[in-house]
């Protein structure tokens, strides 16, 4: 929660503000001549871009005392700045190549100083405009092998592992992802967001007693197991790249949850890439889906047994076993993501930027089939053929 006091001492930047700041701290020196820009596209967050006269340049990154995507009416605490840079801090130790560096940060302000990633894009925004990303899989899933086991028991001393626990509790942004996710999709209820055309699919999906009910095992584990320390949002809008870098932002979401929850939103957001993309690109996009488990399976097996605690390690089939329940997980909270991302509050630019509008609530409804089915079916795919046969099947 955030305090009346935390309020006093926190302080909205502008343009003008933020640049006096940065001089006053010494980023900048006081006769430099500072522009600044801001730059947030998220549904949270100001982000402003600060660069001088010699190309030197900076993002400090500012938290609003409520949800920007929503207004005043949504408060929110200002912590999750500090989560956010703890997180990236933490990650950071495993993938230092992954996130951005930070330079700086105030608990109070709610800001978080850090690199300019502006050389890269969005990868939402590339994959959007047909861009291709040769290094996506392997990088995300360098990322989440090294993320979810370095941050788990199986690689952490209990006592080490439940105080970081503790840590990251992060109450109200998690249940901003029990709400938005697992339960308003699936309710009739204002934040929803869908055309007029999707109502059949939508009445279908409410009066759904099984979907609900597996939705509700889905969120309860994202309530209650505390595997690793996840980023807690890792769409593609949380991903800076280009053809030789990856940068991971944004884990303002972060606390310790399931494993399956963080590979599960990448899965699903190059599956909305697979769902509108044609032709040899989109049997590009479905080998990147596949790959996305086996890689990450293989990694993290490759860290299990060079690394992993030995009362776990040690024990046949063990491994086997924990890779089954992160794999049946992953497919049903991607099956979660996308289902959200279709009809609930946040949406997604993949589908809502198709201007034809047969074509977008075709596409829209394949989603939504696929989502289902994802969720139903979790824990009877084996393996990626399985996973493979359930995603080409409704959508040739
Ligand atoms: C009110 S926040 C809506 C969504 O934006 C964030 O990026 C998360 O995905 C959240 O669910
Ligand atoms: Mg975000």
């Amino acid at each position: 929660m955030t305090t009346v006091q935390d309020i006093e001492k926190y302080e909205a930047f502008t343009i003008e503000t933020v640049i006096d700041f940065a001089k006053e701290k010494g980023w900048f020196t006081t006769d430099s001549q500072v522009v600044a820009t801001e730059i947030g596209d998220g549904n949270l967050n100001y982000v402003f871009r600060l660069v001088d006269e010699n190309q030197k340049s900076l993002i400090v990154k500012q938290s609003l005392p409520y949800a920007k995507v929503v207004g005043e009416s949504w408060p929110l605490t200002l912590k999750r700045a500090t989560t956010e840079a703890e997180v990236l801090k933490t990650h950071g130790l495993y993938v230092p190549n992954l996130v951005p560096k930070i330079f700086f940060t105030d608990e109070a302000l709610a800001i978080t100083v850090m690199e300019d990633l502006s050389h890269l894009t969005i990868a939402r925004e590339g994959l959007v405009a047909g861009k291709y990303y040769p290094n996506f899989v392997n990088d995300l899933t360098t990322y989440l092998a090294n993320t979810l086991f370095y941050t788990s028991d199986f690689a952490m001393h209990p006592f080490d592992k439940k105080n970081i626990q503790a840590k990251f509790s992060n109450p109200e942004l998690c249940k901003i992802t029990e709400d938005l996710i697992f339960t308003d999709p699936y309710i009739e209820i204002d934040t929803n967001d869908f055309e007029v055309a999707l109502t059949d699919e939508v009445q279908a999906l409410w009066n759904n007693k099984l979907l609900k009910l597996e939705v509700t095992k889905l969120k309860y584990s994202f309530m209650t197991e505390g595997e690793a320390l996840l980023h807690g949002d890792l769409h593609t809008g949380s991903v800076f790249i280009n053809e030789q870098e990856t940068k991971v932002i944004d884990p303002e979401f972060g606390f310790y949850g399931p494993m399956g929850f963080d590979i599960g939103q990448v899965l699903a957001n190059l599956i909305f890439q697979y769902i509108v993309r044609k032709g040899e690109a989109k049997q590009q996009i479905l080998k990147d889906v596949i790959n996305v488990w086996a890689q990450f399976e293989s990694k993290f097996t490759e860290l299990w047994q060079k690394e992993g605690n030995a009362s776990f390690a040690e024990i046949e089939g063990y491994l086997q076993s924990v890779l089954g329940k992160v794999y049946a997980d992953t497919i049903g909270f991607a099956g979660a993501e996308l289902i959200r991302r279709t009809i609930g509050l946040a949406h997604v630019k993949d589908l809502d930027s198709i201007v034809d509008d047969n074509v977008r609530i075709q596409a829209k409804k394949q989603v939504l089939s696929l989502g289902e089915n994802l969720i139903l079916k979790r824990k009877q795919m084996k393996d990626t053929k399985d996973l493979a046969a359930v995603i080409v099947g409704g959508n040739e």
